[in-house]
């Protein structure tokens, strides 16, 4: 059964571009993949959290992963700070990665700009990253375009290591969304919707309520001209709309095209389009927030299954770099 192993970080309230390039794509994997998917709490930590926040989100998130179908008999769903062999790979990874390679990294120079303090942490982010993946010799990584430079560096590093010292990583894939792979934001539709950005009105939560959605496609930027036509570099705002459309009716963004004139009834239809794929996620996630001690044992069972599969790779990486086993 081919691996597949992704993650998402707990570092603000997931929005539609998390679902559409990141969850749904998760519980559509093929039945017959083993696969494993993390909340990355550790990655949260390079910028400032609120600790009460933190702990808040890792939970809501665990409901969120199953809100949108995840089957937890079927994968593992588990928070990487429970897993230490992450951390102890991730030495490893930034020991194998170079200062030049993590430099060259856009998330990071996004990320760190207009920053006062910018830590170790967001810097060697990647190494970790490649570290999550590595451990549970993963063969597809389902991640949206942003992190498409992350997991080529993964890809590098995994071949770097295995020159050095012997074949001990399979190299993984990256597998990109062929809809919504960038969902931008709707007040600002050159940048990618973001938990972290503040930009409330631009960003459509997981878990807005029906008016607030609507109220935020109505009130997207579109421009000054009315034709409906989808070109991201001319029309960024009507393509976007266009593009979340199409993903949400699981319809090609050609087709959905056809069908408008007009920027208002794209808006309310994207709105209406939304608003019905949420609504069985969110009334699910009602249902699994009124019981945290079952999240709470499926998060249990599931580091209990990371760390079984993650043991004996970890302990591959130690012997190939020349660590002595543990007494
Ligand atoms: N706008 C987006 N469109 C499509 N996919 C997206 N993803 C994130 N934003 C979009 C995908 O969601 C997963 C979660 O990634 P992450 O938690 O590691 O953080 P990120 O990629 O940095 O996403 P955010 O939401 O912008 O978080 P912050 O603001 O904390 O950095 C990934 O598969 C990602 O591709």
């Amino acid at each position: 059964m081919a691996r597949v192993f992704s993650g998402i970080q707990p570092s603000g309230d997931l929005h539609i571009g998390n679902y559409l390039g990141a969850l749904r794509r998760f519980a559509r994997e093929d039945p017959d993949s083993d696969a494993v998917f993390c909340i990355v709490d550790l990655h949260a930590i390079t910028v400032p959290q609120d600790p009460a926040s933190l702990r808040a989100r890792t939970v809501e998130m665990a409901n969120l992963y199953l809100a949108s179908g995840l089957d937890p008999e079927r994968v593992t769903l588990f928070v990487q700070s429970h897993v230490p062999a992450h951390t102890e790979l991730a030495w490893l990874m930034e020991c194998t990665a170079s200062f030049g390679e993590l430099s060259r990294m856009t998330q990071f120079k996004e990320k760190s700009d207009h920053r006062d303090f910018v830590s170790a942490g967001l810097f060697t982010y990647p190494a970790l990253m490649a570290a999550d993946i590595l451990l549970y010799d993963t063969e597809r990584v389902p991640v949206g375009d942003d992190q498409r430079q992350h997991l080529e560096l993964a890809r590098d590093v995994a071949q770097r290591f295995n020159s050095r010292y012997g074949e001990t990583f399979i190299v993984p894939e990256a597998v990109l969304p062929t809809a919504a792979a960038r969902v931008m934001d709707l007040q600002e539709p050159t940048n990618k919707m973001s938990k972290s950005t503040e930009s409330p009105q631009g960003t459509v939560g997981m878990l807005d309520e029906p008016l607030v959605i609507e109220k935020k496609f109505k009130r997207a930027v579109t421009d000054n001209d009315s034709e409906v036509s989808y070109d991201v570099a001319a029309k960024p705002g009507v393509s976007n709309l266009l593009s979340i459309l199409a993903a949400a009716t699981d319809r090609s963004i050609d087709e959905v095209a056809s069908g408008y004139t007009q920027y208002g009834p794209l808006k309310s239809d994207t709105a209406a389009a939304v608003i019905e794929l949420l609504r069985p996620v969110q009334a699910r996630y009602a249902e699994l927030s009124a019981d945290p001690d079952a999240t709470q044992a499926i998060l249990a069972r599931g580091a209990e299954n990371a760390r079984e599969v993650s043991t004996p790779v970890l302990e591959r990486a130690r012997e190939a770099v020349g660590l002595l086993p543990r007494p």
